[in-house]
């Protein structure tokens, strides 16, 4: 496999230098980032730390185990490394006096109130702290070609896994057993990581959307609920498929048959310019209307990248609009308790025109 080291060789300035424009960043402002995947997307560094971005330079400050590492990752941006007696933030104080910043923003749901209060104390009265306005997660939204080939790759790994394990699965094997082949082949076929904990749910299980895969023996008849995905370079792959083991239920079946129109049915709908509560109100209604109401609890699908959920969502709640360059995944579901449930998830790229799927494996129903 192929492998990518985003953040290398000048790789992450136009990114920086992109933030610095959406922020409208003045001489006198300085961003704190402390998400570790902002801090990534931003400067390419993968360790811990903060970034602190000001408009003539960008810094990385960490610790000595960090330090080669993120000179190589972030050579765009100073690495400044604390000591004994000299904080993360006693390190960002003096930056930011010598810059001569009077207004320091901060990722609201990246400092815990220990560390707000912390810079807070330590920076003199006239430097404000408030709160900066999401720009990298708004960055984020919008995938760029390098982006969109590590997410490719990731899920080909994820494609690749699952066709391994279709060969693999027998009845009598546990869930824990599938998880512990479909990850080690995963990471033997170009996984860094994985971009979640994997799921794995058979039989009466898999009315739990998110099962955690225990010592629950695959029985003749079950379906199999296989959630899942690789990270490649840092980006996340993200698909669901349900096999049956055996002849399923006609029961199971048939909600299989109704999970499955539904996926096909939304993912027709995607298309930049289309609305976000629409594309799952297309599937959600199709589900009611089948006569599972109520049995669909969670959002259509979730844009992805860094993180493996990310903003927008396919959510009756949303507002959002989708716009050429979005990751989307598309995953309806089915669960009926004490029975079984079903799900089948695609990671599509939104295109002016449509979408492209980046899922290459069959959808319609296998049984093993
Ligand atoms: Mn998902």
């Amino acid at each position: 496999m192929p492998r990518f080291a985003a953040g290398r060789g000048g790789f992450n300035l136009p990114r920086i230098n992109a933030f610095i424009k959406e922020t409208c960043m003045q001489a006198n402002q300085a961003y704190l980032i402390s998400k570790p995947s902002n801090i990534f997307y931003l400067s390419g560094y993968k360790g811990e730390g903060y970034l602190l971005s000001l408009a003539e330079r960008s810094y990385i400050i960490t610790d000595s185990r960090y330090e080669e590492q993120a000179q190589l990752e972030a050579p765009d941006c100073e690495t400044v490394c604390i000591r004994t007696g000299v904080s993360h933030f006693d390190l960002a104080k003096d930056i930011i006096l010598s810059h001569h910043i009077t207004a320091v923003y901060v990722e609201a749901d990246g400092l815990t109130m220990r560390e707000h209060d912390a810079l807070r104390a330590l920076l003199p009265d006239d430097v404000s702290i408030s709160a900066m306005d999401g720009q990298p997660e708004r960055m984020r939204q919008i995938k760029d070609e390098g982006e969109i080939r590590l997410i490719e790759t990731a899920c080909h790994v994820s494609c690749l896994a699952f066709e391994h394990i279709i060969g693999y699965i027998k009845a009598g094997m546990t869930e824990k057993q599938v998880q512990l082949e479909l990850d080690y082949y995963m990471y033997r076929n170009g996984a860094d990581k994985l971009a979640f904990d994997t799921i794995i749910a058979s039989g009466a299980h898999g009315s739990l959307p998110h099962a955690v895969p225990g010592d629950n023996v695959i029985k003749n008849g079950d379906m199999v609920t296989m959630d899942f995905g690789a990270k490649v370079g840092g980006y996340c792959a993200d698909m669901t498929r349900t096999v049956a083991v055996g002849k399923p239920s006609d029961e199971m079946k048939a909600v299989y048959d109704t999970v499955l129109q539904a996926h096909l049915m939304a993912e027709q709908a995607l298309c930049a310019g289309a609305s976000c509560p629409a594309v799952d109100s297309i599937a959600r209604d199709y589900i009611d209307e089948a006569g599972y109401k109520g049995r669909f609890g969670h959002g259509l699908g979730h844009s992805l990248g860094v993180d493996i959920h990310e903003e927008p969502r396919l959510s009756p709640a949303s507002r959002a609009v989708l716009r050429s360059g979005m990751l989307m995944t598309v995953e309806p579901g089915i669960y009926l308790p004490g029975i079984g449930g079903v799900r089948i998830e695609d990671t599509c790229l939104v295109t002016e025109n449509g979408y492209r799927s980046l899922i290459g494996v069959q959808k319609e129903l296998l049984v093993l």
